[in-house]
């Protein structure tokens, strides 16, 4: 009996096509340099942080030659940081295999559990045979991942004694674990270590981006799983026409997974927070747009639909975003005082008594599972943890007060019967489609050039995406320049500024064109399973927010 599935044996074999840049290796790529840059926001603040390293130019790579990149032997260091995203063993295998390429003396070091491992000194060495086992495969299991952020003097001076063998160390996160990896390659240059640090974009999300980096990786693979499952969904109550399903999908600050998954499925309703917080909608208002589809739907004798829920809904509505930076705050003051306490209850008794009447009042009035949920400890970047937060239960129970109201008032007369699912970690695994596998190798592969060609503080840039992967453009773009001020934990942080849904975009207007012709009627898609052999339609579609976007 063997432990791998028989597409995981088929699947390893996929070769991964590299851009044509990059496909001679680093002595044979130019490195032009464009203007010096700044950040997106908050510059003299962002340039004092960041003394050595603000500013640097964009990188693009060209075909030509290349006396610069390291023809010496180096080690680097690899780090997976955050959520899984499908992809990452991909990224170790271009790294590794642009460092092999130029010299079969560099060695690739992954450091084991996330940035805890550097500050551990926990890792072990890459080898071919390790790495065949992995390629083309989802998750982090390779060297496995962590949120730890390395942020005290005590950390910053483990990691340096940790990483003073290297030549480079390669970060694969998401816009927290690239800010760490800024602040790093700061910390090294201010120290004259020589050490290059690299991030890569990565996170199923779809908020680090910007012109340049067109997509983080993972998105196009979790988006493809999630749109299968709520495809099925959407064809369970075409046929049984008797529920109502409520799905939230993972997507801790931005909407762009619920984005993606409605134009793949095109279900009745869509709730996007970024449209919600310019509004200004308040949770009752969101409950009665919903309200009022259910009841549009009941009269056509439709007691049935589908309701995508992004996973950040909660921190978009106005009210609850005042609550959580409350909270956010008098968590991080009374962190000692709350530490003591030891039931739920009395934390939120507690907490209650700090916070303003009115946001007081406001958590009173929430589902007490749901007050609980919101006390949660954050996470070492300072975020709610929104995952562990069921917003679905909560729109589902204020819907069903809100028609039993209209029922009385003889405006209603269905019946409504929700169920509700929560696909996150569903996807974060998955094996990489054919987009996801070609892209992380790319960006594995251009943190390799990058690093051989000592470009510290840079992100790995590979784009012209909705191109074949012959087409793509590589390069790497200044940390600093995508970073403003944000306050975390209570205080002012630079952060790479997250992207959120552009309601100016031409996807959100996309689906605006749509949504009122999906609410009433059932235009459902089923996009069946991720393909990874057959017409190429199938297999190497990018996703439909790229297309719009770039199209
Ligand atoms: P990253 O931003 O680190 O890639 O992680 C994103 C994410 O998958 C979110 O969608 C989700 O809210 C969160 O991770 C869950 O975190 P955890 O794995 O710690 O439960």
């Amino acid at each position: 009996m063997t432990n791998v599935s028989e597409l995981q044996i088929e699947r390893r074999k996929f070769k991964p096509v590299l851009p044509e840049v990059l496909s001679k290796g680093a002595f044979n790529i130019e490195i032009k340099k464009g203007k010096p840059t700044k950040s997106i926001a908050d510059q003299s603040k962002i340039k004092a942080i960041f003394k050595n390293t603000y500013g640097l130019p964009e990188i693009v790579f060209a075909k030509g030659k290349n006396q610069a990149a390291s023809k010496k032997a180096v080690r680097v260091g690899v780090v997976l940081s955050g959520g899984q995203a499908p992809g990452g063993h991909n990224v170790i295998a271009g790294l590794f295999d642009g460092l092999k390429q130029a010299n079969k003396k560099n060695e690739l070091v992954g450091f084991l559990g996330g940035p805890s491992g550097i500050v551990e000194n926990k890792y072990k060495l890459i080898t071919e045979e390790l790495l065949s086992k992995y390629r083309n495969t989802g998750g982090f299991d390779l060297i496995k991942s962590g949120r730890t952020k390395i942020e005290t003097d005590e950390q910053f001076l483990c990691a340096k004694n940790n990483c003073e063998k290297l030549d480079a160390l390669i970060v694969v996160g998401g816009d927290d674990s690239n800010t760490n990896a800024a602040l790093i390659a700061e910390f090294a240059k201010k120290e004259n270590m020589d050490l290059c640090v690299v991030g890569v974009p990565k996170t199923i999300d779809g908020d680090l981006k910007n012109s340049r980096i067109e997509t983080s990786f993972g998105f196009d693979t979790a988006t493809k799983i999630y749109a299968e499952l709520v495809g099925n969904i959407c064809r369970d109550v075409n046929s049984a026409q008797k529920y109502w399903h409520f799905a939230r999908l993972m997507g801790r600050s931005a909407s762009h997974i619920t984005l993606e998954v409605g134009f793949k499925t095109q279900p009745n309703i869509v709730l996007i927070g970024e449209e919600i917080l310019a509004k200004k909608l308040t949770l009752a208002k969101i409950v009665d747009n919903i309200a009022d589809i259910i009841v549009k739907r009941s009269k056509d004798g439709k007691n049935f639909g589908v309701v995508l829920v992004p996973e950040g809904l909660i921190e978009f509505i106005p009210e609850m975003k005042e609550l959580i930076s409350a909270l956010n705050d008098t968590l991080a003051d009374n962190s000692d005082a709350l530490s003591k306490i030891h039931s739920v209850e009395e934390k939120k008794e507690f907490v209650f008594n700090k916070l303003s009447p009115k946001l007081s009042s406001l958590m009173k009035s929430l589902p007490a599972g749901i007050a609980s949920q919101l006390m949660l400890d954050r996470d070492p970047h300072g975020n709610v943890q929104v995952s562990l937060i069921e917003t679905e239960k909560l729109l589902i129970e204020m819907i069903h007060k809100k028609l039993s109201e209209l029922k009385k008032q003889g405006k209603y007369a269905g019946k409504f019967s929700a169920i509700t699912h929560f696909f996150g970690y569903e996807g974060r695994c998955g094996i990489p489609s054919n987009f996801d596998a070609n892209y992380c190798y790319a960006l594995g592969y251009n943190a390799a050039i990058l690093a051989l060609n000592g470009l510290t503080g840079y992100l790995s840039s590979v784009r012209n995406l909705t191109k074949p992967s012959k087409q793509w453009i590589c390069g790497g773009i200044p940390l600093t320049m995508m970073m403003n001020v944000e306050r975390r934990h209570g205080k002012d942080k630079p952060v790479i500024q997250k992207a959120l849904v552009d309601l100016k975009g031409k996807p959100f207007k996309e689906f605006v064109k749509n949504r009122d012709k999906w609410a009433l009627t059932e235009s459902y898609i089923f996009p069946g399973p991720i393909q990874y052999f057959g017409p190429s339609e199938v297999t190497d579609m990018t996703t439909k927010t790229l297309k719009y976007e770039r199209g």
